[in-house]
């Protein structure tokens, strides 16, 4: 049986828990070869164990993103390896720590805005050029409803989710005129480490579940998705697009 994803490149990033994990298996579940990034090498592991189990075949790349020589080899082995790539996620990211602006430890700082901004800035850089050789590239990046809402504590995360939405939108309308698609995707709360981080106290069992936001990344990343710098949002279980 034919799908929908059979023959599709797809590197995700951050795909050793969480919303990754869960984007990396229903697209190695569609067909796709899924190329999986992270530093925790057991939920990588564990990850590939899943995919394989359902049919499906991936490629670990256990690495920090906060390597960019790492980021650009990623660009080299896939080159030489499929000369092409077809769907790039960019969902990795960090909460940093919660603390007033002036309280902000440079490293956390620091680590924030390398994971989630200048990481996605890298692989753009690293592997535009291959979404480029695909028929129809696609890029989804991880973003957060934190951009527009002014939450005190959230600052490091929220900025680099800012200033990552302009990236990402920069780079769709350059992509305005190629075969390349690129949007950003606002998942809201959902049941995972970095949400516990951010919510201790919460009631995880009302959260949505990694699971159901990545049922509905398939139809993003498809040569049948149009939308070019778009934000998709989840809300009320399914996609709005803004
Ligand atoms: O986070 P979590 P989520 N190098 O903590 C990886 C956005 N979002 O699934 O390296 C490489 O379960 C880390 O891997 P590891 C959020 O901003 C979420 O909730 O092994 N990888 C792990 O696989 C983020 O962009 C909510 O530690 C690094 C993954 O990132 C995306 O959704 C709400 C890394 C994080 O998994 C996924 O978040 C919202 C590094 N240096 C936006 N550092 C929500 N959950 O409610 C981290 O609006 N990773």
């Amino acid at each position: 049986m034919t799908k929908r994803l059979d023959g599709r490149i797809a590197v995700v990033t951050g795909a050793s828990r969480g919303i990754g994990y869960a984007i990396a298996r229903q697209l190695a579940s569609g067909g796709a070869h899924v190329i999986a990034m992270a530093r925790t090498v057991g939920g990588l592991e564990e990850l590939d164990d899943e995919i394989k189990a359902a049919g499906g075949n991936a490629t670990l790349v256990p690495a920090d993103l906060r390597d960019m020589d790492a980021i650009d080899r990623l660009g080299a082995a896939v080159f030489e390896r499929w000369g092409k790539l077809d769907i790039l996620v960019g969902n990795a990211g960090v909460l940093g720590k919660l603390s007033p602006v002036g309280h902000i430890e440079a490293k956390v700082w620091e680590e924030t805005i390398a994971v989630n901004l200048t990481a996605n800035w890298r692989l753009i850089r690293s592997l535009d050029p291959l979404l480029q050789r695909s028929d129809a590239g696609r890029a989804l990046f991880l973003t957060s409803d934190l951009t527009h809402i002014a939450k005190p504590f959230h600052s490091a995360y929220a900025s680099s989710k800012a200033a990552l939405e302009m990236l990402v939108k920069i780079y769709s309308a350059e992509n305005e005129t190629t075969a390349v698609n690129v949007n950003l995707l606002s998942p809201g709360p959902v049941r995972t480490a970095l949400r516990a981080r951010a919510m201790p106290g919460e009631d995880p069992s009302a959260l949505t579940r990694p699971r159901e936001i990545a049922e509905l990344v398939t139809d993003l990343v498809t040569p049948a998705q149009t939308a070019n710098g778009a934000v998709f949002e989840f809300c009320g279980g399914r996609l709005v697009q803004h």
